[in-house]
């Protein structure tokens, strides 16, 4: 697939979840860069800053596409010739893909761990490294019950419910309003993340808030299933992240909407959950407390505030 074709499948959600729209791009890049036909190493960095930036472009929420798309281009430096880049390239996506292959699979195993026999786990949104715990469990030979939300607007719900049902696992399928209403009949949630920060604060499907915010009342456990590529480095400087805001029409038909010219529709993707509501934050180097986002950030990705002094020249 061409890059553009890529970048569009992303901007329109074909292609969508933190998870895969990383490695997606890690991809792209690395097919990007073996197309280019010539000898000019400056054309080509510059090609690949360009394919770099109309990746980047494409939704600016989940962290895992700066961090995949930083560690695939940072690959080139120190290259000499074109070839010699082309090969740091495909290298390093390559190792991102089975990395964050390999990540979902720990991430799968840790999480199972958080689930008992008789279990009824709550999920929201369609994640894959949730749905790794959960599925693991279920291969574990756990009898689990799930309960999955619809996720309005885009009904990402239902990615969820065909998963779980070819796998034979027991779910109910709730609005994302009704949460509250079975949260006692609940033991244990477990979402996704795009981002989480240095406070430890998780930036998730638009919703998680209000479910992360149920559970505390009804001491149900949270759990967030993470990778650690969707820890946010700029947050080490106060950066926000940015919440994207979607078509209006996706939350109400234009015809109608024209008829009501005093309402605005709002079509936030995104929410952000302190770090109070989490309990635990499972990644690949195992199950953490969200406080220590920030070591995370600088001992295992590598991001201490030297890496952004060109930020402050
Ligand atoms: C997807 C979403 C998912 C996270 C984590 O939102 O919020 O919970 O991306 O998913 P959208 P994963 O559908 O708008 O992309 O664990 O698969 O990375």
């Amino acid at each position: 697939m061409l890059l553009n074709e890529t970048a569009d499948q992303i901007r329109s959600m074909k292609i969508r979840g933190a998870g895969r729209i990383a490695r997606t791009a890690a991809a792209a890049l690395r097919d990007y860069a073996e197309t280019f036909e010539g000898s000019d190493l400056g054309s080509f960095r510059h090609g690949m800053d360009e394919a770099a930036c109309t990746l980047l472009a494409t939704r600016p929420t989940a962290v895992s596409l700066p961090n995949a798309v930083r560690f695939v281009m940072k690959a080139m430096d120190g290259t000499g010739t074109v070839p010699e880049a082309q090969s740091a390239i495909t290298k390093a996506a390559d190792s991102f893909l089975l990395s964050s292959k390999h990540a979902v699979e720990w991430i799968g195993e840790i999480g199972a761990r958080h689930i008992s026999d008789g279990d009824v786990v709550l999920t929201h949104c369609n994640s894959e490294a949730a749905l790794a715990c959960i599925l693991t469990a279920h291969r574990q030979g756990k009898n689990l019950e799930v309960f999955a939300t619809e996720v309005r607007p885009r009904n990402q719900g239902l990615l969820t419910i065909r998963t779980l049902n070819d796998a034979g696992v027991k779910t109910n399928y709730i609005v994302d309003s009704a949460v509250r209403s079975f949260i006692n009949d609940v033991d244990l949630v477990i979402t996704g993340a795009d981002a989480v920060t240095v406070n430890g604060a998780v930036v998730n499907k638009i919703g998680t808030s209000q479910i992360a915010l149920a559970a505390h009342e009804a001491r149900t456990t949270m759990l967030v299933a993470a990778e650690t590529y969707k820890f946010a480095p700029r947050s080490i400087l106060g950066e926000r992240i940015e919440i994207e805001e979607r078509q209006t029409d996706e939350v109400l038909d234009p015809a109608v909407a024209a008829t009501l010219p005093h309402v605005r529709v709002r079509n936030p993707a995104f929410d952000v959950t302190p770090a109070r509501y989490v309990d635990e934050i499972v990644t690949e180097m195992g199950a953490i407390p969200p406080t220590m986002a920030y070591i995370i950030i600088r001992d295992h990705l590598g991001w201490g505030i030297e890496e952004f002094h060109k930020d402050f020249e």
